[in-house]
């Protein structure tokens, strides 16, 4: 903050005061006397955006004029939650605004409240992409953020009679955080014809024609780095009519309708997100948006280059892209097209320049979720790129031939055509042979990709294509923000607030590890964070829990592969144990908190009947009155960023159970330990790392190990499967009808029982209530408890995005950072 506050600051709280008075009275048109919260969040927001656009235009003059490489992230998600908290810490002038509102009769905490969540994303894959780019800021690398504004983000979710019910997320009544971009605007072409014709010297060049054309408008947020001027560009497009209006013509003619239907048609394309998290529906809209996205950033990320002046042959020296999964693959493809078809390049001097540009990040190896489209799909919308994905195939494929001439299954089988009925554009495929590197998102995974769906590519690039960057959070939202009295109190241990840029800092926190005073703080912080967390229950839920309490937590989407049908039938197994148990003896039982949270696909109706199983649980166990406080089941609605601000500083223990293999890193694993809260979890994703890091004893891992699955699950089907007889009696009491109808919960039981149990649910099960019950003991222990989420906490550094990022920046991107300070 220290230059910022002589540039871009308030002049203290007097000017800050100043500010919100005028944008009250000015820019929202209201009087002081009649300024609600809600205006009072507007006015603020305004004010620290103000702030923010000076330091971004500073950071793109300079970026533009030492013209050094930047790195552009394509992501179909950016999960960015709130944005006012996050500008406040990361300019470093909270406590003016604190000071300020309070002056002017608010509370910051109730002004924060009013901001809707910018809520563009699914889950890990969009919350990662928002990490990425607080990073990217906050270590001064020139980069820019591309991706959609969605009208409506991910939906709202109501719990009406224990069932998840959708309603729409309209988020963009007021939000002072964007900028329209008017002039900025690129028209998107779909649908047309491909026509050949020979060019004045004589070649014969592609001409892609006629169809429609859809225009993208910027919108652009500004993204602030902690305590650097770094201010960075999220641009995200829009789409609209292009020419913008309805028919007139129609419109006199009477007909009001499809005079307005343009319009409507090419504005829906930016309308929705998509609900799917870890699945691809093809569904042609999906198809539109992606095209509509890549060719707009592609546009942008072209013409600033050409203003350079630069020969081509130097783009990859200037830009390196980044995909995030294969939803960005068509990138690859357009710029091809523009390098070729626009800007005249021989094919083989473009596709050197595109594969030098591109990485690809890998964030899946489950089947259901890798992207196909129908050739046919592709050729009507984009005929041109078609020819071109044909052309990439072909080339690629007649290098395989050379390489492995005795091997024609390979052929078959790394084809970026899948010859099925109808014939598929596998864009996984696509994503490696136009990228330089590819990378998974932990090592087990990066590993799993290499032997399983992507092992023909190794064998033919050879091992050095394909890497891993371990995922990483930010620990400016995700501790500075979100546990701000923890982070408090680290940073007077510390001397000061280093650990945030630096967070291996947090090693020096083991000292203290055994220190009485020191271990009385955390908990009386984390007792504090689980009071606040009792009330949002009590306030959204109705439930009411008790603080002293282990609080036992699960959020994250809804999946059967993540396992809450697990976690579910292990509370179920414990509320069966405390029942049959004495008074006396069940006395003697730790009180514990299940509280679960997180979407289901919309169309997902497993996951809808895990949340329903959940909710029913939770119905019958918290008002048996045997059971008191000894089990409470909560499931909390409409999981968000903002609410996980409020969970992960209140677990004791969190729950990252999916089947092993299956998990290609998690994220909010690193979220509650760097919280001091301990994991239970399964030998997956990086939750291996976690282990790694903080050591064996400071985790409570079960379950199968990822190398076993294959063979289990053929067991299940071609041997015997027995399910675990504590899993059975479960099942008995479901179907006695103890939780409600027994036959809403049948599909559940009987995908352990009679088909196949594909997630391993039963094979786990004892190792997960033998775990639980190591869990309970631990937790007695409270002086041991505590020291081990200090150690634990202390040696989290590994697991700063600002690690990954900086590991991207030197191993795929090859970019510098560009400080603002000496300039
Ligand atoms: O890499 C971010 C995140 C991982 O932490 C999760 O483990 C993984 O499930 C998620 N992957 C997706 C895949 N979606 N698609 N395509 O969301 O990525």
């Amino acid at each position: 903050a220290w230059k910022r506050a002589q540039t871009t600051g308030f002049r203290g709280t007097e000017g800050f005061e100043k500010e919100f008075v005028r944008h009250v009275e000015t820019t929202l048109g209201r009087s002081m006397f009649n300024c609600d919260e809600n205006a009072a969040y507007s006015a603020t927001s305004l004010a620290f955006r103000d702030r923010l656009i000076l330091d971004w235009n500073r950071t793109q003059q300079r970026q533009t004029y030492i013209d050094s490489k930047r790195v552009y992230y394509l992501s179909l998600e950016f999960l960015m939650g709130r944005a006012l908290d996050n500008a406040m810490l990361n300019i470093g002038l909270k406590d003016t605004a604190k000071v300020g509102l309070a002056d002017l009769g608010f509370r910051i905490e109730d002004i924060i409240q009013q901001e809707h969540d910018a809520a563009l994303g699914n889950g890990g894959l969009g919350r990662l992409a928002a990490c990425f780019l607080d990073s990217l800021a906050s270590l001064d690398f020139p980069a820019w953020g591309y991706g959609l504004r969605y009208r409506y983000g991910i939906f709202k979710q109501e719990i009406i009679d224990g069932y998840q019910m959708e309603v729409p997320d309209y988020w963009l009544d007021f939000n002072p955080w964007e900028f329209p971009r008017h002039d900025v605007t690129v028209d998107i072409q779909f649908y047309g014809q491909v026509r050949k014709q020979t060019d004045d010297t004589g070649k014969t060049v592609s001409v892609w024609e006629g169809g429609e054309l859809v225009e993208a408008v910027a919108y652009d947020v500004p993204i602030p780095g902690y305590d650097t001027p770094t201010t960075n560009n999220l641009r995200l497009w829009s789409s609209k009519a292009s020419g913008g209006e309805f028919d007139f013509q129609k419109f006199n003619n009477g007909d009001y309708e499809s005079s307005v239907a343009d319009q409507q048609r090419a504005e829906t394309i930016s309308a929705v997100l998509y609900p799917n998290d870890n699945l691809e529906r093809g569904k042609e809209l999906r198809l539109k948006q992606q095209y509509f996205w890549v060719a707009a950033s592609l546009y942008d990320i072209v013409r600033r280059f050409k203003k350079s002046k630069r020969p081509w042959s130097e783009f990859p020296d200037q830009v390196a892209i980044q995909l995030n999964d294969t939803h960005p693959t068509l990138a690859i493809v357009e710029l091809q097209r523009i390098l070729v078809d626009i800007e005249g390049l021989a094919w083989d001097q473009a596709w050197e320049i595109v594969t030098s540009t591109f990485g690809y990040t890998n964030h899946t190896v489950l089947p259901e979720a890798l992207e196909k489209w129908p050739v046919g799909l592709v050729q009507h919308l984009l005929p041109r790129h078609l020819q071109i994905i044909y052309d990439i195939n072909l080339f690629f494929l007649q290098a395989v031939e050379k390489a492995f001439p005795d091997d024609r299954d390979m052929l078959r089988r790394v084809s970026i055509i899948e010859e099925s009925q109808p014939k598929m554009v596998r864009m996984a495929f696509l994503a490696i042979v136009g990228s330089h590197k590819v990378n998974g998102v932990a090592e087990l995974h990066s590993d799993l990709i290499k032997t399983t769906i992507f092992k023909d590519f190794v064998e033919i690039y050879g091992p050095d294509k394909f890497t891993n960057v371990t995922n990483g959070i930010t620990p400016r939202r995700w501790l500075h923000q979100a546990n701000p009295r923890l982070s408090e109190l680290i940073s007077s241990r510390l001397g000061g607030n280093g650990f945030l840029k630096d967070l291996n800092g947090l090693n020096k926190l083991e000292l203290l590890a055994d220190d009485k005073e020191f271990r009385k703080e955390w908990s009386e912080i984390k007792y504090a964070n689980k009071v606040r967390l009792a009330k949002h229950i009590k306030d959204t839920m109705g439930v009411t829990v008790n603080p002293a309490s282990l609080f036992d937590v699960q959020v994250k989407r809804i999946h059967e592969y993540k396992r809450q049908q697990l976690n579910i039938f292990g509370v179920i197994h414990r509320y069966l144990a405390l029942k049959a148990m004495k008074p006396e003896e069940r006395k003697k039982q730790l009180p514990r908190v299940s509280i679960f949270g997180g979407k289901a696909a919309p169309g997902y109706w497993m996951a809808k009947q895990i949340i329903h199983l959940i909710n029913a649980v939770g119905a019958v166990v918290n008002k048996d009155g045997d059971i008191g406080d000894l089990l409470k089941v909560v499931f909390l609605e409409d999981y968000n960023v903002s609410k996980a601000e409020i969970i992960c500083p209140a677990s004791d223990i969190s729950e990252h159970i999916s089947t092993a293999g299956t998990e290609a890193s998690g994220t909010s694993n690193m979220k509650f330990v760097l919280n001091g809260g301990l994991i239970i979890g399964t030998c997956d994703g990086a939750n291996i790392e976690i282990t790694r890091e903080i050591g064996d004893n400071n985790i409570f891992l079960f379950g199968n190990l990822a190398e076993d699955v294959e063979d289990l699950r053929h067991t299940h089907t071609y041997g015997s499967h027995t399910i675990d007889p504590d899993l059975d009696k479960v099942f008995k009491e479901i179907e006695k009808g103890t939780f409600g109808t027994p036959h809403d919960f049948s599909a559940m039981i009987a995908a352990v029982r009679d088909h196949g149990d594909y997630y391993l649910v039963s094979d786990d099960f004892h190792s997960y209530i033998e775990t639980h019950k190591l869990v309970d003991e631990a937790y007695r222990n409270q002086d041991d408890w505590v020291s081990k989420c200090i150690i634990s906490v202390a040696r989290m550094g590994f697991f700063s995005s600002d690690r990954c990022i900086n590991e991207y920046a030197e191993s795929i991107w090859n970019i510098e950072p560009l400080a603002m300070k000496d300039c």
